[in-house]
């Protein structure tokens, strides 16, 4: 248990329990029930440096590792997203001579596949070795290994300094976040730059997404803590971009302090979360009552429904759909199951909650009467495909950012 930070070791508040959960990527098969594991879903903010993070954790073995479920091409709008990603650091930071770009969790390789095609110098670090494998089939190098300082100095060796370093998704996941920083430190060209892109504290608190505290998202970032941690190990924040991926997250560029002038938008957002009092325990707080709001609202709307004889399926398995399903303990009397388009997802339940996964063809066969957006995130790529369902007289229930039928 933690109640020091993992980045300064400063005192870590707790502001929200979600009580005793399962990690949200463990699909069960109906046989493997009794052996679930589960932890206390906690969360709470440095006083010292204003990190956001878990109170308990799941070791990483437990987390990643061959049968990981999350494919990163999963969704059309996340395979045009990194291609971009990739498109422009190839026309930007990697247009000198033989560049380097290491991505931290490159998962299947939806974003270094066009860097390999390219043909410019890369390494994905993956643990995960199912999705790895995906990766490595479409052209991208892959080193099955957690990202820490010593994996860092070892790839040095090899490679030499990296111009980038990348992590979507993935460096808010690393409980060794402080081990990850020094091997940046070791990594990174001189003029390089560590470019990562995670979920939003301001966009979980203000957008109350709160189906994105998971087992895997370790750290909850800030432009502040991120900007307070880049300090610490002789980097500086020099970007902040905000951007729409899982209903908002920012894309941090760190540089060596010195080495670039910081973007505006940095002491812009910067003086924006001073403003919102973002981190502030009350915020926070506030933010854990409207939580138990929504679970009570959200809890009597499936049971009303439920008591009309009318049916809800859940229309999509993310990770979020197994904070929000156990915080809630909405079980298969309330959802009778659940559809996603990840083949592997399918035919398995839902961790904790065990709501059974199904192919999204069984959406239609027949349509119920209502859906729960579990997958809120992928809201107009999904309204797009099911059409069909609203034109059957279908409603949309969503629960983030309030209880809404649509
Ligand atoms: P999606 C992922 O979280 C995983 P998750 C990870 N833990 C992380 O850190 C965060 O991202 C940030 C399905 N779907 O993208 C596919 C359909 O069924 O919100 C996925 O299972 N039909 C690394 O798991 C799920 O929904 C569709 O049409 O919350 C979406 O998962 C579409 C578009 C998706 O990630
Ligand atoms: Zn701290």
């Amino acid at each position: 248990m933690y109640t020091r930070c993992r980045v300064c070791g400063g005192k870590v508040g707790e502001f929200l329990d979600l009580g005793r959960q399962p990690t949200a990527n463990g699909f069960l098969l109906p046989h493997e029930v009794n052996q679930e594991f589960t932890f206390r879903l906690a969360v709470g903010a440095c006083a010292d440096c204003a990190l956001v993070q878990l109170i308990d954790e799941v070791s990483q073995e437990v987390r990643y590792h061959a049968g990981y479920r999350y494919h990163a091409s999963g969704s059309a709008s996340h395979r045009q997203h990194f291609e971009g990603n990739a498109r422009r650091l190839l026309a930007t930071e990697l247009g000198g001579s033989d560049p380097f770009i290491v991505e931290i969790g490159c998962n299947d390789g939806v974003m270094l596949a066009t860097v390999a095609a390219a043909g410019v110098r890369h390494l994905g670090v993956e643990p995960s070795t199912n999705v790895a494998d995906v990766a490595r089939s479409r052209g991208v190098r892959v080193l099955t290994e957690y990202f820490d300082a010593g994996t860092a100095a070892a790839i040095r060796a090899e490679h030499g300094p990296s111009n980038v370093i990348f992590g979507a998704n993935t460096i808010c996941h690393i409980a060794h976040i402080e081990s990850l920083m020094r091997g940046v430190d070791v990594l990174l060209a001189s003029d390089g730059v560590f470019i990562f892109e995670e979920p939003y504290l301001g966009t979980i608190v203000e957008g109350r997404a709160f189906d994105q505290i998971y087992d895997e998202h370790v750290f909850y970032f800030s432009v502040t803590s991120v900007a307070a941690m880049a300090e610490r190990f002789g980097l500086e924040l020099v970007d902040a971009e905000q951007i729409s991926m899982h209903g908002g997250e920012i894309r941090y560029t760190l540089a060596r302090a010195g080495a670039r002038v910081p973007a505006p938008g940095v002491a812009a957002l910067l003086a924006d979360e001073q403003a919102r009092r973002l981190s502030a325990p009350d915020t926070l707080e506030e933010f854990g009552r409207h939580v138990e709001r929504v679970r009570d609202e959200l809890v009597t709307l499936l049971r009303q429904i439920r008591a009309d004889g009318l049916r809800v399926v859940g229309y999509g398995a993310p990770g979020k759909a197994s904070t929000v399903t156990n915080y809630c303990r909405i079980g298969s009397d309330l959802v009778p199951f659940v559809c996603d388009s990840t083949p592997s997802k399918q035919g398995h339940l839902l961790p904790g909650s065990h709501l059974p996964v199904r192919a999204p063809e069984a959406f239609a066969d027949p349509y119920p009467d209502y859906a729960l957006l579990f997958a809120w995130n992928h809201a107009e790529e999904i309204m797009a495909k099911e059409q069909g369902f609203r034109e059957a007289g279908g409603r949309w229930i969503r629960f983030v950012p309030e209880v809404r039928v649509d």
